[in-house]
């Protein structure tokens, strides 16, 4: 699967291509990326990429026309086949793993980085087939973002990650993660001495998923309560899941 991706700092993407599970992807050919550093479709010699916001106000706005002539240049290169243009901004949809899915399935996608206080509007309402955000937060550009969808995406490829890796993710059962302990079994903190939760230690499998399904729900019911209301609403709670539920002080 190929991404296209127009940006003004196309620098910040090597490191992902070098290092860890993405780096496999990107070496088995699984996933391709084509940078497209959007100063080279300016039309100035000051290669001017944004401008001023009619109507006034602060920041500046980039440019539509280099924007068409930078994604003209890609679909050109990538032939016929229609790939969705995804734009980058704060006031997009959050990014969710439903997305990567979808993404991870398809045939890839053209990622537009966006700079400044945002992109020309009618450069959005022409071409822009999906506006993503990370979140509630403000960042410099969307590059980190294209990053992140890069990264989620690259793990589902096939090859990329063993496929039992796959099967216990965090949200694939709308729960959070309970925690995980290794060796030693008593680990010396500033805090004192730290054992393992004794169950972990005991064989008894049923016992030990038990007790990792209720730190599950614990540790969700305590941080992020809408994904307990979710997985409800979705029927994946127990009748022994509620009962447990009910037994925490919230
Ligand atoms: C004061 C209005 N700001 C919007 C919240 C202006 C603004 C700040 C930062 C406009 C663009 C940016 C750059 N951010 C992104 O390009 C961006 C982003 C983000 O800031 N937060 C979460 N997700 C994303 S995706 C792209």
């Amino acid at each position: 699967m190929r991404f296209d991706v127009i940006t003004l700092f196309p620098e910040l993407f090597g490191p992902h291509q070098r290092v860890g599970i993405t780096r496999r992807a990107y070496d088995s050919g699984a996933l391709e990326l084509k940078l497209w550093p959007l100063r080279e479709h300016a039309d100035d010699a000051y290669r001017r990429v944004d401008d001023r916001p009619f109507g006034g106000g602060p920041g500046m706005v980039m440019l539509a026309e280099p924007l068409q002539r930078a994604l003209a240049a890609v679909r050109r290169e990538r032939g016929g086949a229609p790939v969705p243009l995804v734009h980058f901004s704060p006031s997009g949809e959050p990014l969710t793993q439903a997305h990567v899915e979808r993404f991870a399935s398809g045939p890839g996608a053209v990622l537009l980085c966006a700079r400044y206080e945002g992109v020309d509007q009618r450069f959005i309402d022409a071409e822009v087939d999906l506006e993503l955000s990370l979140g509630d937060y403000v960042l410099s550009g969307g590059e980190l973002p294209a990053l992140v969808l890069l990264d989620a995406v690259a793990r589902l490829l096939p090859g990329v990650l063993s496929e039992a890796s796959h099967q216990h993710e965090s949200f694939s059962d709308d729960l959070l993660e309970g925690p995980h302990y290794s060796r030693p079994e008593v680990l010396a903190t500033a805090a004192g001495a730290q054992a393992v939760p004794p169950v972990l230690l005991s064989g008894h499998h049923a016992e030990i998923a038990r007790w990792r399904r209720e730190q599950a729900l614990r540790v969700t019911a305590a941080r992020r309560p809408e994904l307990i209301a979710r997985a409800r609403a979705r029927g994946r709670l127990s009748a022994q899941d509620e009962a447990f539920l009910r037994s925490l002080q919230l």
